[in-house]
């Protein structure tokens, strides 16, 4: 069979400065080896009509973050219109979550979670003519509603599955970068998460357990490769959590003598615990890693069951300092925020000389508990402002004046006179420490792109949907 996976383009909402490879179609492709598959990615390419005449294929499978439902839905009307005989099917988060969404006459199957095993056989009934309704985890949409198949477990072993197909994104290769523009490639390592967070779903994906792959099969898929790539992202929820097994993985990098920049995530109860495993982790080349800090206070932090305390994130950020690893620091703006939480957090990170945080605002994703705990206030419903800028939730402040603290936030965050402040602070391991790794020539870049910014964000009440002041 022939089958085109399609990455859409990027919410216009979604500032985004990277691009990274679609390793959930590279996981998906590397399962069905026997059919002829291949990657269309709308962030860099945008005619899939034409894709679809010169490819030809017999399934499309298109994933979408919630953010990119309303347009994943034109693109999958848009394929059906074109040819009515190709089956489409959807997965990843939204999807997983809120099945109905896609109840629209354009989707032919819908996949509820982690689809490496239940993709292949589905992919193999079709080409045997089999009854699809045997496979578990789908969603078969009918005139009726939906017909779930056999809720089933997923399968825990991640050693078994194939490495991606990166074969299919060469023609993409040189496209995917970070925000610093290093070339980039994407591993999986582990799945899940053991915490409870209530912003967050990704735990629930994997039935709230965490597993893992074994060392030296992460250690081949490094050293498998191309040279040219400068920077490895580990696209896991928490890469940290085991700690016995992230030791032995930084252990058997430098035993590898594989040379790249590393990217993790990890919680701040895990660096307090472990700052020797962080230190051989730098030595591993462990460069940047997202922290979510989530809040400066007590109070925020239990809010959002994140089991960490304030006094803990301070010490993590001194041990990351020290160890000169760069923090992408996560900060969720809660809609509850009055001025004085703004000014607040401005001085927390200030203080901490943390400069390149980041500021989500607190969004009900599907799946997640503070969904279905604020479903009925939701302000905004149009799904394409499900983009961390804007608050689906009513605001304290009124909508303009709480946009306008947003954007003075980033501003001051981002300010050229902070960077030649924490330039000019005590230097650590790394001359830039104290800018996180963000070079002058870097910083003005982002003040130019910051005034536009600035006004997009400071105006985002006046282009929302619904809003009330
Ligand atoms: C790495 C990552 C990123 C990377 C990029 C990933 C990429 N390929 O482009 C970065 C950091 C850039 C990123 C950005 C964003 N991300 Co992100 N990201 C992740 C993370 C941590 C892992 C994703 C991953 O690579 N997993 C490994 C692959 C192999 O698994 P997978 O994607 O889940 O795919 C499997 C299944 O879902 C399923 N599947 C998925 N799609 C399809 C399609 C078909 C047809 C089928 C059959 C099956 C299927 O099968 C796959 C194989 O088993 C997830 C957390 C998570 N647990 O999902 C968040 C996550 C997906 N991100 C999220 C969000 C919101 C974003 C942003 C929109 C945030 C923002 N406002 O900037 C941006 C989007 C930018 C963009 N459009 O590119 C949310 C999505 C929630 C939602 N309901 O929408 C998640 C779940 C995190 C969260 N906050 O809860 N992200
Ligand atoms: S936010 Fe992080 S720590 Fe919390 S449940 Fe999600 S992945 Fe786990």
């Amino acid at each position: 069979m022939k089958i085109l996976f399609i990455k859409p383009p990027i919410n216009h909402n979604v500032f985004s400065v990277t691009r990274y490879e679609p390793l959930e179609f590279e996981y998906l492709a590397a399962s069905v080896p026997d059919h002829d598959t291949d990657i269309f990615d709308m962030r860099i390419e945008k005619d899939f009509v034409k894709k679809l005449e010169s490819f030809n294929p017999d399934v499309v499978g298109i994933t979408a973050y919630t953010c990119d439902v309303k347009t994943v839905k034109n693109i999958l009307k848009e394929i059906k219109k074109y040819k009515s005989a190709i089956k489409t099917v959807i997965g990843g988060n939204h999807a997983t979550f809120l099945p109905q969404d896609f109840n629209d006459g354009f989707v032919d199957t819908i996949f509820l979670g982690y689809a490496d095993h239940t993709f292949p056989k589905y992919i193999n009934a079709l080409n045997e003519g089999a009854d699809v309704r045997e496979i578990e985890n789908l969603g078969l949409p009918d005139t009726h509603g939906i017909f779930f198949t056999e809720k089933k477990s997923i399968p825990t072993d991640l050693d078994s599955l194939p490495f991606p197909a990166r074969y299919l994104i060469e023609k993409y290769r040189k496209k995917y970068h970070d925000s610093l523009r290093n070339k980039i490639a994407l591993i999986m390592s582990s799945r899940g998460c053991p915490f409870r967070c209530t912003f967050c779903a990704c735990w629930k994906l994997m039935d709230g357990r965490y597993i893992t792959r074994k060392i030296d099969s992460i250690v081949q898929e490094l050293k498998s490769l191309p040279d040219d790539i400068d920077m490895v992202y580990f696209s896991d929820d928490n890469t940290v959590h085991n700690i016995k097994r992230a030791w032995k993985l930084a252990e058997e990098i430098k035993e590898h003598k594989i040379k790249k920049k590393l990217q993790m995530y990890a919680r701040t109860d895990s660096i307090v615990k472990n700052p020797e495993l962080f230190r051989s982790l730098r030595e591993a080349g462990l460069e940047y890693l997202t922290v979510g800090f989530e809040s400066f206070s007590d109070d925020g932090l239990k809010k959002l069951n994140k089991k960490t305390t304030v006094q803990m994130n301070e010490e993590a950020i001194h041990i990351l300092k020290d160890l000169g690893i760069y923090i992408n620091a996560h900060f969720i703006v809660n809609p509850e925020f009055t001025e004085k939480d703004f000014n607040c957090l401005l001085h927390y990170i200030d203080e901490r000389h943390l400069f390149r945080p980041a500021y989500p605002v607190l969004t009900p994703l599907p799946g997640t508990r503070l969904y279905e705990e604020t479903k009925k206030d939701h302000v905004i419903k149009d799904y394409d402002f499900f983009d961390f800028a804007h608050s689906i939730l009513p605001t304290k402040l009124g909508r303009r004046e709480f946009y306008y603290q947003l954007a003075r936030l980033y501003n001051k965050s981002y300010s050229l006179k902070r960077y030649l402040k924490n330039m000019s602070t005590k230097k650590g391991l790394n001359n830039t420490r104290n800018t996180d790794g963000i070079s002058l020539l870097k910083l003005i870049l982002i003040r130019i792109l910051a005034v536009f910014l600035y006004f997009k964000m400071k105006n985002a009440y006046k282009s929302e949907p619904l809003f009330y002041e």
